[in-house]
């Protein structure tokens, strides 16, 4: 079920961004660097999981479609800048060299402005919204991309690299720098469906814990994954110097951990009187993924 949803959904995904992104034909370099990284893969799990929102409301998915494309170009644009030599830099992602490896470190800073920007024009045009959707639909995203949101949440990993903290700040990093972007994809998805502002809450909270979840997992990857499957590196954080949840509360700990918030975010979901089927199986996803 939830592979015939991911079969559905990620091709219209793909294909809205792959003719949004060839349309952009001013600087042919900076096109192909952009594409380059979108099509080198990924597993799309956020604009999947915006539409899987949408549709255990019984809602129409198709008027998400734009929103979760736009979603998954800040993505990718956040992959781009995270492996930039003055960030994380790396030299491999998503099972190919970085973006600055092949197109150069200046292009690679630009395909990830442009992926930025460019991005919210797919919400601001979308002529299955509302226009106090796309309004409220671009607000909510610049907030959880933004100095309050993802982009923040990157300074103060930097700024805490080489630093002991505590698992307040740790947890406090990554529910910006992972878990806003899933916020995002849940609350977003709440709003396309016209529900209420306590559900729309509601949902916000299930994000944060299966945002939390999500960055968990990663660091047990980053420790135990496979390079090949993953696509990325591992041990990444210990050579950046790093504070992860396995360091600070071990691998075993770390499980746990993840066990805990996807459990806190499925009895929110459950509360909420929808089909949960499609979230549920993906919650699941998340957890247990291999890459
Ligand atoms: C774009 C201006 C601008 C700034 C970006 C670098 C940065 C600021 C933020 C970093 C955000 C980041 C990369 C957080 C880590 C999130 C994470 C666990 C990413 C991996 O996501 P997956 O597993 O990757 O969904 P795929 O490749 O499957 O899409």
């Amino acid at each position: 079920m939830l592979d015939a949803f991911i079969n559905q959904v990620v091709p219209q995904i793909d294909e809205i961004n792959r003719t949004f992104l060839r349309s952009l034909d001013l600087a042919p370099k900076l096109k192909e660097a952009m594409l380059y990284s979108y099509n080198a893969g990924g597993k799309r799990i956020r604009p999947v999981l915006l539409l899987a929102v949408i549709e255990g409301f019984g809602a129409d998915i198709s008027k998400g479609l734009r929103t979760a494309a736009c979603l998954e170009l800040i993505h990718t644009s956040s992959l781009i800048h995270d492996d930039l030599p003055a960030m994380d830099n790396d030299d491999y992602r998503r099972g190919l060299p970085t973006n600055h490896k092949v197109f150069g470190e200046a292009t690679a800073i630009l395909a990830g402005d442009s992926l930025l920007v460019d991005a919210y024009r797919l919400i601001a045009t979308d002529e299955l919204l509302t226009p106090t959707d796309r309004v409220r639909l671009i607000s909510e995203l610049s907030t959880c991309s933004g100095a309050n949101g993802m982009i923040g949440g990157q300074e103060l990993d930097i700024e805490n690299e080489n630093t002991e903290i505590d698992l307040d700040t740790l947890v406090k990093i990554n529910k910006h720098k992972t878990g806003k972007l899933i916020e995002f994809a849940l609350v977003a998805g709440a709003i396309i469906a016209n529900q209420n502002e306590v559900i729309i809450e509601k949902m916000r909270r299930i994000g944060e814990h299966i945002g939390i979840a999500f960055q968990i997992k990663d660091d047990i990857l980053d420790v135990e994954g496979d390079k090949a499957i993953l696509g990325k590196n591992t041990l990444r954080d210990e050579k950046n110097h790093k504070t992860t949840y396995v360091k600070l509360i071990g691998l075993e700990g770390a499980k746990h951990s993840c066990q805990v918030h996807y459990e806190k975010a499925l009895t929110l979901l459950r509360s909420l009187g929808m089909n949960t089927a499609v979230l549920e199986a993906l919650f699941r996803l998340i957890i247990d993924r291999n890459k």
